[in-house]
């Protein structure tokens, strides 16, 4: 199975970047995890996503919070798809981020998912990786079942509780 790769741009975002990794080992997907930033370590940033088709990745994630340009860094430099998560902090809260991750120029694209997303860019991920892999897609199926469970659970409960 193709690996994710998982970027954030300070130590500061792992909070984040944890809840990506905890999905993507529930379900069984192999992962490495980087600290380099757009702005920092950009020569670093830009060399792992030139090389990381070839190192056997077949999606990147990137977590910044601020002016959040890692992911769109690391977009410019690979044709894997990039999934931008914009990290909340500094004096907009996240705003900042949300609007330099998602407002990408024609021909770069980022997929953008909320706000410290760590859960759904995990999810992204192995979507775009159970394209071309029947037992990750099945995986996937059967979490969203065990997910449905889970709320019907709590509607069977919520009128006693109340
Ligand atoms: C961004 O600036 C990082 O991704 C982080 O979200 C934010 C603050 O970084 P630190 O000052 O905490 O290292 O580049």
């Amino acid at each position: 199975m193709k690996k994710i790769g998982i970027v954030m741009g300070s130590d500061s975002d792992l909070p984040v970047v944890q809840k990506a990794v905890d999905t993507l080992k529930a379900l069984d997907i192999p992962y490495e995890v980087h600290i380099y930033s757009a702005h920092r370590t950009p020569e670093e940033a830009s060399r792992f996503a030139r090389s990381a088709r070839e190192e056997g990745f077949g999606a990147l994630i990137a977590a910044a919070g601020m002016a959040a340009h890692l992911a769109g860094a690391l977009a410019a430099n690979t044709t894997l798809p990039v999934i931008g998560i914009p990290c909340k902090g500094g004096a907009m809260d996240g705003l900042d981020a949300l609007l330099s991750t998602v407002q990408m120029p024609s021909g770069i694209p980022v997929a953008t998912v909320a706000l410290n997303g760590g859960v759904n860019a995990a999810l992204l991920a192995a979507q775009i990786l159970a394209v071309e892999d029947g037992t990750l897609a099945k995986r996937l199926e059967a979490k969203r079942q065990t997910d449905a469970r889970t709320v019907l659970e709590k509607d069977a409960n919520i009128a006693s509780a109340l």
